[in-house]
């Protein structure tokens, strides 16, 4: 399982290996790409308040979903349903959401609100 994990993300690396960096210089971004700009510079105001500021404590996540997704997810600022996304979230169960630990909520809510969900 951690031998597939570490391929995948090689593998993720490599594709995404020229891929520019939010912080050289770019030119006008696209509309899709400065959804993508909001989204990790979000992510960033938030995982920055305290511990490690590339990573969502529960408490910033909390902070998060009751200041930016309030529309979307229901009843977020019930303590229970904060513990459940998190722990949901947190593949690696380390009480941090990583980006990518937090990408799969907005995948999820992105999939519901565009009517994709079954
Ligand atoms: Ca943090
Ligand atoms: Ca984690």
């Amino acid at each position: 399982m951690k031998n597939i994990k570490a391929e995948m993300w090689s593998f993720t690396q490599h594709i995404t290996s020229n891929i520019t960096p939010q912080s050289s210089k770019h030119p006008a971004l696209k509309i899709m790409e400065s959804a993508i700009n909001v989204l990790v510079s979000q992510f960033k105001t938030y995982a920055g308040k305290d511990g490690s500021a590339y990573t969502l404590s529960k408490e910033e996540f909390k902070s998060l979903l009751t200041s930016q997704l309030t529309n979307l997810v229901k009843n977020a600022s019930d303590p229970a349903v904060v513990d459940q996304l998190m722990s949901s979230l947190d593949a690696n169960n380390d009480g941090e959401l990583t980006f990518l630990e937090f990408w799969q909520l907005i995948g999820n809510l992105a999939n519901k609100h565009g009517g994709f969900a079954q």
